[in-house]
């Protein structure tokens, strides 16, 4: 035990498709075999993890019997009790199946449309009753190629329609219940509507119950957008709209790797990490930290425990850089914020007085453009504290 093995109180969530990842690619088969559900909650529980996530099919097979589905929910239920884990989210497949080959909710055949409102109204019944409290839309198929198919207001009405219903299912089922949509630019359609989390985060103003619906960002798939993905995060917090976080490590460019949280770029994940926890002394993110990621196609089941355990271990000492690195009282006198009592006053807030008070400011560009920021010295220092020399 040392100061980096995850608790309970650390919040580290995983889900089943997540550690049971085969290893299957677009060019190679399963690598690895199988998970259980029961045995993942066994061995999650094991490494430190506090929550399991499901897609519906994960657990209970496309199309299985409702005395299948019973009996696969109550061994589950029984292995959470007994490993001493929740299910903080629950998710439903709607991109495996081929009927949803041309999208689910924004597909052009009302019957594919009609089927991904009932399969969901199904998979949240499921998530309810397993305790979950935040219920994740990840549109995977909600896109196109051939991009003349459909028109991409049609797309967007289309899903309106179908969380606005969802939403009134959750209301009248009286489930305490958020949605968190996910948002992915490419991968596996050629584009995918809503392609980043401000699109979703414009999407959800929208909708008939906008307070029921936030977001999930994902680092992979704001950094495949070449975006920060720590400043989707912060917009998603100043908007009160972080409801879940999925955690994983992607280098841009490339395809949807995955990879174990931190493994590729160190700073952006500290910085990430500082964010969350608020070490700047503001007001932390306190949902679930759940890891969307997998381990690589090179591993056995051990590997994926390594990686399970490097994905909370990571987290906790970039949360312990974080909170020296803000500590540093060079980083505070760097980073302190200007006060000018002359000024700040006519910054916010119009009124006639302030805009001629503002006009009538004595403020020389030249010599206000002279005054250094030091932030070569903040950014160098930030580093030594990454780089465990502080
Ligand atoms: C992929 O990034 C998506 C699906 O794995 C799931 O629907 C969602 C929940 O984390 N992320
Ligand atoms: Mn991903
Ligand atoms: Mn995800």
């Amino acid at each position: 035990m040392d100061t980096f093995d995850p608790t309970l109180a650390d919040r580290f969530s995983f889900g089943l498709w997540t550690v049971g990842n085969t290893g299957r690619d677009p060019f190679g088969e399963a690598v690895r075999a199988p998970l259980s559900p029961t045995y993942t909650v066994r061995k999650l529980a094991e490494c430190g993890a506090w929550g399991v996530n499901l897609h519906d099919n994960d657990l209970v097979p496309f199309g299985a019997p409702a005395s299948e589905r019973d009996r696969i929910v109550r061994e589950f239920k029984s292995a959470l009790a007994e490993h001493g884990l929740c299910v903080p989210m629950a998710t439903t497949n709607l991109f495996s199946h081929p009927i949803f080959k041309d999208g689910a909710f924004s597909a052009n055949d009302p019957k594919v449309r009609a089927f991904a409102l009932r399969k969901s109204m199904d998979a949240i019944d499921l998530g309810v009753e397993l305790g979950a409290r935040t219920y994740v839309f990840w549109g995977g198929r909600e896109g196109t190629e051939a991009d003349a198919c459909r028109d991409p207001r049609t797309a967007v009405a289309r899903t309106r329609d179908a969380l606005d219903f969802l939403c009134e299912y959750v209301r009248e089922r009286r489930y305490d219940l958020r949605f968190a949509l996910e948002a992915k630019p490419n991968e596996p359609r050629g584009d995918i509507y809503f392609p980043t989390t401000g699109h979703m985060l414009h999407f959800i103003s929208t909708l008939a119950h906008p307070e029921m619906v936030g977001v999930n960002p994902e680092v992979a798939h704001e950094t495949m957008a070449g975006l920060s993905f720590t400043h989707g995060v912060a917009q998603a917090m100043e908007a009160g709209k972080l409801f879940h976080i999925d955690l994983n490590a992607q280098r841009i460019g490339r395809y949807d790797q995955d990879f174990r949280f931190g493994s590729e770029d160190v700073r952006q994940a500290f910085l990430l990490v500082r964010l969350l926890e608020g070490t700047m002394g503001t007001e932390p993110y306190r949902g679930p930290l759940h890891f969307d990621a997998h381990a690589y196609r090179s591993e056995d089941e051990a590997g994926v425990w390594d990686f399970a355990r490097g994905c909370m271990r990571t987290y906790k000492i970039l949360k312990a850089r974080a909170q020296a690195f803000d500590a540093d009282p060079l980083v505070r006198e760097i980073i302190a914020d200007v006060k000018d009592a002359a000024v700040d006053p006519l910054l916010a807030g119009y009124t006639r007085e302030k805009a001629s008070s503002l006009r009538a400011l004595a403020i020389d560009p030249s010599a206000v453009a002279k005054r250094g920021l030091r932030y070569e010295q903040l950014d160098q220092r930030m580093m030594e504290h990454l780089l465990g020399v502080r």
